[in-house]
């Protein structure tokens, strides 16, 4: 059987490494990674067989939100180098036949931008760049009866208004600042000091499209598009109506009403044919990502959905509190995107990246059995419909930082949560607090890239800018290579199968069991013509850390082909009754 050619895509057969850049390798000695050390790891990248890498921002940035607040988009920020040094990796890369997809952050900039400066001084080509907005007059009354508070919004004493809206920031607290320069509130639906741009500006949409040339030009091969989806605000910015959205006002600002056209203008404007593009997209499903992929979409080639993401929020919604999950509802949900998109766009896959935390304490077992999980979730990973996001140190199982004190934290989300959360008094104890801190925070996955098990992990020769993990010495790249049977021969085999296999590229994904609650157990399929089966895959999952039965439904049971990748021994090509062990995965070829 062979895929029509208009089916096949570089990026659909991609496997696609995530770079922190300031986490991952550091050659200059300040404690930062930097992008020569982006560059001596390419060998490293390409043993591993990764076809592309995503570089998080490294432009010019006060690092308030580690990057995602840009103050010249086409200026590198000298912690981490030199253009010259990203073009020495654009063309390293290019070299080994990989590519690079750099990280667009145009929802908003960082406040010290040129284009805010000048937009909260009141420069007519620049004051409608951003979305300014005048405040609410409170009555007298209300601060008298002590509804108001105007502390609350950083005012002095004697001021009487609040914000346009009700809508809350992503790191807590209002998503609205007041402006003493311009004596008006601004919108930030991120930090205060990353204002959102004002997409209805047509002339900040040719900024945009211009900067994005003028990468294009340089020779990159793609974006990942931050939170894309939030770019268009309605008219009238109306207060949120979702008491269960994840943050106020999302029901206003997700999918705003002119996202699809801002995201096919982008695709029109400034995305050469073959280039590759996946969007960030807050609260998307599958039907409003079947909108927004492909050609008969706004031309996004992927979306990254956060619906596997959210089965361990906590009630109505809120990612500051922890619920348990079940291997069921995961497997319900990733099922839903692969049958939605079947045919119809393509998957993103990935279980953590540089906001989430490390996927083997999440979603497997980073104790007892950290090498099985991990290498069960990764052949979960490799083996759906999909284009594979490995996240830097997922490839060696690297786990969750087991912090001690909120000394150790970095990360804005965190900390500004965390003063939230303080103030609205939920937390008794402290430690509950920082239970739910190493559970949940950012910083889980931003410590750095365990190379050695020498001094700081062989991260940096310097005082490293966040805490390195105390169980490097036996969690590092060096080791997991000297080791036949660790999670990054694993990795390394399993992104070849997946290479090697266009069932495993193309073939459609069928669940079997599906109200199985621990194991996870589907076939990918190529049919020819006719319909009939060309080639099928099995994939057996015992999700858990202890063994499961396993009872093959007799469309698959009996003589397999051949098993093609497995984390523990199997010296059977039968697909047949049997007790599977801890974690234990199989994928076999059926024909
Ligand atoms: O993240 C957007 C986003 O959805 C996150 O705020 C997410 O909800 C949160 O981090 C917990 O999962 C993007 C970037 O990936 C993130 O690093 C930035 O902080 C954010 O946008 C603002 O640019």
């Amino acid at each position: 059987m062979t895929v029509p050619d208009d089916e096949r895509a570089w990026w659909k057969e991609a496997v696609v490494y995530q770079v922190y850049p300031r986490s991952f390798n550091d050659t200059s000695g300040d404690g930062v990674g930097d992008l020569q050390g982006v560059v001596e790891k390419l060998d490293y990248l390409d043993s591993l067989g990764v076809d592309v890498v995503w570089l998080c921002p490294v432009y010019e940035s006060p690092n308030v939100d580690n990057g995602y607040d840009v103050s010249d988009y086409r200026a590198i920020l000298d912690t981490f180098g030199t253009m010259d040094d990203l073009e020495a990796l654009i063309a390293g890369l290019h070299d080994r036949g990989m590519r690079l997809v750099m990280d667009l952050v145009v929802n908003h900039t960082s406040d010290e931008h040129e284009w805010f400066q000048r937009s909260r001084a009141g420069d007519p080509e620049y004051e409608d760049f951003y979305i300014w907005r005048d405040g609410q007059t409170v009555p007298e009354s209300e601060y008298e009866d002590g509804l108001y508070d105007p502390a609350e919004y950083g005012l002095p004493r004697d001021a009487r208004e609040r914000p346009p809206n009700d809508w809350e920031s992503f790191f807590g607290g209002s998503a609205w600042t007041f402006d003493e320069d311009r004596g008006q509130w601004y919108l930030h639906i991120f930090d205060e000091r990353q204002p959102d741009l004002n997409w209805d500006n047509p002339r900040v949409r040719e900024a945009v499209f211009d900067m994005m040339e003028w990468w294009f030009d340089k020779g990159i091969d793609g974006f990942r598009m931050d939170v894309i989806n939030l770019i268009s605000k309605p008219d009238g910015l109306p207060d949120g109506e979702d008491e269960t959205a994840i943050v106020r006002g999302a029901d206003k600002f997700v999918n705003g009403p002119r996202v699809h056209e801002y995201v096919r203008q982008i695709h029109d404007e400034a995305v050469p044919d073959d280039a590759m593009t996946v969007g960030e997209m807050v609260e998307l499903t599958v039907d409003e990502a079947r909108q927004f992929l492909g050609e008969d979409g706004d031309g996004m080639n992927m979306a990254f959905n956060f619906d596997h993401m959210r089965l361990d929020f906590g009630p109505d919604g809120n990612r500051w509190s922890k619920a348990d999950w079940g291997v069921r509802e995961l497997k319900t949900t990733i099922s839903r995107w692969q049958e939605g998109l079947d045919g119809e766009g393509w998957n993103s896959l990935y279980l953590n990246n540089h906001d989430e935390p490390r996927m083997v304490s999440r979603f497997g077992d980073d104790g007892e059995f950290r090498r099985e999980s991990a290498t069960l979730l990764a052949t979960l990973l490799y083996t759906l419909q999909g284009t594979p996001f490995i996240y830097q140190g997922e490839e060696i199982g690297m786990t969750n930082y087991p912090f001690t004190s909120l000394e150790e934290v970095r990360d804005v989300d965190t900390l500004r949560n965390v003063e939230q959360l303080e103030r609205t008094g939920r937390f008794t104890s402290d430690d509950d607090l920082l239970d739910l801190v190493r559970y949940r925070s950012r910083d889980n996955a931003r410590t750095p890239m365990q190379w050695d098990a020498g001094p700081n992990a062989g991260f940096t020769d310097g005082e490293p800018w966040i805490p390195i993990n105390p169980n490097h010495g036996e969690v590092n790249v060096a080791t997991e290579r000297a080791d036949p049977d660790s999670v990054w021969h694993y990795y390394r085999d399993v992104i070849s199968l997946r290479h090697d296999e266009d069932v495993l590229l193309y073939g459609s994904y069928d669940l079997l069991l599906p109200d199985h609650d621990r194991l996870w157990v589907f076939t990918r399929t190529l049919r020819d013509d006719d319909g009939d089966v060309e080639e099928q895959t099995l994939t057996v999952l015992n999700f858990g850390s202890t063994p499961t039965d396993f009872e093959p439904p007799a469309s698959v049971a009996g003589d397999a082909e051949a098993v093609l990748i497995s984390n523990y021994d199997v010296d059977s090509t039968r697909v047949e009754r049997e007790t599977l062990r801890p974690w234990e995965a199989r994928v076999y070829r059926l024909a």
